[in-house]
């Protein structure tokens, strides 16, 4: 009984949240506390769409389709790679109160503006602007349908209101924390203070069992005998959401689970056109006058011109002589990533070694920035320290804010689940397998490197001390629980040295394990995963962590000498060459069971008698071993040997940073015109797939983030003394131009900023837009480290 007893006390733990009090208390987003970020475009999944920073909002957003078009399903909604796009993203966004879009779909752009103005107790009022133009290359004008929609989330009611049998004139709604509101849609015009233009108008009243399920219910509601007859044009026919279809669809689905209200509004008009939505919340009594027309025009001009002076300000980037189109580029990467933060409300699903079956984490909410609209559109642990080392530079309590966030979902342990996946909405986007975060996995604690940000921030200016201190004295116990996490269940065979959990286990299907865990997945590591494993990469990370852990506590006068021990010994440049240094390939290194001599081969399989035989594949890829491994290095350059040098912790008179920046500068080895690669030419794993279906990942292309970390590198050994001074300056110089020449010439050329870059032709590839660690550009131009 008591072995059953604490079995099922152990299998809590992990859905057990940390035991101090929360950095954010349960009204920090409210509209009372926090008015002016209650509403924002917190919805990065959608290409255009609002919704406040509460667990049940309301959320509006835009649908849209092009008419008379030959493609089918053309239909827009969530951000898809395979709408195929010519690009979309912001072009300005403060975080706060005002963001400016462009949408580039085949023949026609859409601007997706919004501005927002304070007043009442729920957050204010905001105003959209959609202005579509055609593309000059259109043979026509095209028609297009915009569908603007508002949906509840299980709380709240909306009504709609209908003039001319079916133009739906406004929405009226109630939420918990909206109190009344309005939605009122204007009529099209040919641009401001222009007459009105010809417009078929259509709308959906229904209800929806979640918002995952907003696009389909659209969908099947489109029906194709409305007719589009404009004056001296023909008459067509064109796709409409329909109620009275919705209704058949209902009745024949039967589903139970009906958790809100769903109002489409669809207007359809051939280009150039104009439309606004109005939203009005019901407490806001005194408004001047309505945020429409020359107003908002007025009130987007002011927006605008504050932005260029804060962005001129924080980076300075006319000052250093960037061409238009460059600062055009780097405030686009930044709004951008501001543009795509996100509030979830939700629960991961997590499990330990004592759950048979995985179990529900503590309903949590999370304001964060995320890595891609379109693929990632959520939170991911180490992404999340590299998003706001940019962040932090344009508005250091945003980042605190988020840096809190993140810290409120540890549990008793000291585990934070490295990608959450907290909603219906994003479980939608993720595959089954990926779903489930255990316990026993980290992510590298980029965390840290903001916090030292912040800490510096406060240093050097004492204004911040009111605003800083106090988050991160409610941060720290946090914080003490994350690095004890690290550094007890990461721990490595060796005294001070550390390992990283939860690589893949089936040897023989990869032609290495993956390490999802190190945030680097396929980088080669020891070809036999085994607990006599130490990684290089993690030692730095925790080296870096301590140093920092003990500066957060000096500030908040708390004990800090354990912390600054750790950082001591594990700065100690001799163990570190003695952990990870091999003589044989000069670099540094991981240690572990490790052969060099594997490779993928056919393998005819097995079929059972009696299966199908078209649902096997006849022949399988597998690993062969041609030499046994055996403890030693693991001999791979690239990324994870650059650590020591990438976090600073070698001397800058470390005879290592000879050979390290040797490497660099070799074109056989990392260096390209368009920045460092993943893995040495020379390595044998070098562009190799790890299974069939499996492509080379971090195994030659070019990341942003370590090429971040380099650069900063390079520019920390180039203006401290030390006999490569000079070397590490000039390699600074020219890492920093190719970086940035190519992730713009990229942007031109694609109109996406990339997940990875070609190391062979600099293309970008990969998901985008990727405008998570791959906007650090924008710092890189700066030379803001
Ligand atoms: C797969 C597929 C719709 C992989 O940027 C997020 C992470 C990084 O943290 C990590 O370092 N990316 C990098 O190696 C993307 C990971 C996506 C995993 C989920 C699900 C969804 O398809």
């Amino acid at each position: 009984f008591y072995a059953l007893y604490m079995r099922s006390a152990l299998a809590r733990r992990v859905v057990t949240l940390h035991p101090s009090p929360r950095v954010l208390n349960a009204t920090s987003s409210s509209p009372a506390v926090s008015p002016d970020q209650f509403w924002g475009s917190y919805r990065p999944h959608v290409y255009f769409g609002m919704k406040t920073r509460s667990p049940r909002s309301v959320v509006t957003g835009l649908m849209w389709m092009r008419q008379f078009a030959d493609v089918d399903g053309n239909l827009r909604h969530t951000c898809e790679q395979g709408d195929r796009l010519q690009g979309y993203g912001w072009l300005m966004h403060d975080g706060v109160s005002f963001g400016v879009q462009e949408i580039h779909d085949r023949d026609f752009t859409l601007t997706t503006e919004f501005v927002k103005r304070m007043g009442g107790d729920h957050g204010g009022d905001w105003t959209w602007r959609i202005t579509a133009k055609q593309h000059s290359s259109a043979a026509m004008a095209p028609v297009i349908s915009l569908m603007f929609y508002a949906a509840t989330d299980v709380q709240g009611s909306l009504q709609a209101h209908v003039e001319e049998k079916n133009v739906l004139s406004s929405v009226t709604g109630t939420s918990e924390e909206l109190g009344n509101f309005k939605i009122t849609f204007g009529k099209p015009t040919a641009g401001e203070g222009a007459t009105g233009k010809y417009a078929k108008y259509n709308y959906l009243q229904t209800r929806s069992p979640g918002l995952d399920k907003l696009t389909d219910i659209a969908k099947n509601s489109l029906n194709h005998k409305f007719i589009f007859s404009p004056p001296k044009g023909e008459k067509r026919s064109y796709f409409a959401v329909d109620s009275h279809k919705v209704m058949t669809h209902h009745n024949q689905q039967q589903d139970p689970k009906i958790e809100g209200d769903f109002v489409v509004h669809q207007v359809t008009v051939q280009t150039p056109f104009q439309i606004e939505v109005l939203f009005e919340s019901g407490s806001f009594h005194d408004r001047p006058n309505q945020l429409v027309g020359s107003v908002l025009t007025d009130e987007l001009e002011r927006r605008k011109v504050a932005f260029n002076e804060k962005f001129e300000g924080t980076f300075g980037l006319q000052a250093k002589e960037f061409t238009s189109s460059q600062i055009k580029f780097a405030k686009a990467a930044l709004s951008n990533m501001l543009g795509g933060m996100g509030y979830f409300y939700g629960q991961s699903v997590v499990q330990s070694v004592y759950n048979e079956h995985p179990l529900l984490y503590p309903e949590s909410p999370l304001f964060t920035a995320v890595p891609s609209r379109s693929f990632f559109p959520r939170g991911f642990l180490w992404d999340e320290g590299f998003h706001q080392l940019l962040l932090s530079k344009w508005d250091p309590p945003l980042s605190l804010e988020v840096i809190a966030h993140w810290l409120d979902l540890i549990n008793v342990e000291g585990w934070i689940p490295r990608e959450q996946i907290l909603d219906d909405e994003a479980r939608s986007k993720v595959p089954s397998e990926f779903i489930v975060q255990h316990n026993e996995n980290a992510n590298p604690p980029t965390l840290f490197l903001v916090l030292q940000k912040l800490v510096d921030q406060l240093e050097t200016d004492p204004d911040r001390l009111s605003s800083h201190l106090p988050v991160l004295r409610r941060l720290y116990p946090r914080l003490q629980t994350w690095f004890e996490w690290f550094n007890t269940t990461q721990a490595g065979p060796m005294a001070n040295s550390y390992r990283w959990r939860g690589r893949d286990k089936d040897t023989n299907l990869f032609l290495n394990p993956k390490t999802l865990t190190s945030g680097l997945d396929d980088y080669p590591r020891a070809s036999h995963p085994s607990s006599d494993e130490r990684h290089v990469d993690l030692y730095c990370w925790m080296a870096l962590a301590s140093g920092i852990m003990a500066n957060v506590a000096r500030i908040l006068g708390e004990p800090h000498k354990v912390y600054e021990n750790t950082h001591l010994t594990l700065s100690n440049n001799e163990l570190l060459n003695e952990l990870h240094w091999s003589d044989n390939l000069r670099v540094f290194s991981d240690y572990g069971n490790h052969t060099q001599a594997v490779s993928l081969q056919q393998e005819k399989v097995y079929v059972p008698p009696g299966q199908p035989r078209h649902q096997f594949p006849v022949t399988r890829l597998v690993r062969s071993v041609r030499r046994a491994p055996k403890l030693q290095y693991v001999n791979a350059l690239g990324y994870v040997s650059l650590f020591p040098f990438l976090l600073h912790i070698l001397t800058p008179d470390s005879p290592k940073l000879e050979h390290i920046l040797r490497d660099i500068q070799d074109p056989e080895h990392l260096w390209t015109p368009y920045g460092l690669r993943s893995l040495s030419r020379t390595d044998p794993l070098y562009m190799k797939r790890n299974t069939e279906h499996d492509a080379p990942y971090w195994r030659g292309p070019i990341w942003i983030n370590i090429n971040y970390l380099a650069v900063r590198a390079l520019h920390h050994y180039g203006s401290i003394e030390g006999p490569y001074k000079e070397k590490a300056a000039a390699i600074y110089q020219e890492l920093r131009t190719n970086l940035i020449k190519n992730v713009y010439k990229q942007y031109l050329e694609t109109g996406y900023i990339w997940e990875q870059y070609s190391d062979s032709t600099g293309r970008g590839q990969g998901s985008h837009p990727f405008t998570g660690w791959s906007a650090l550009t924008v710092l890189i131009m700066a030379e803001k480290y």
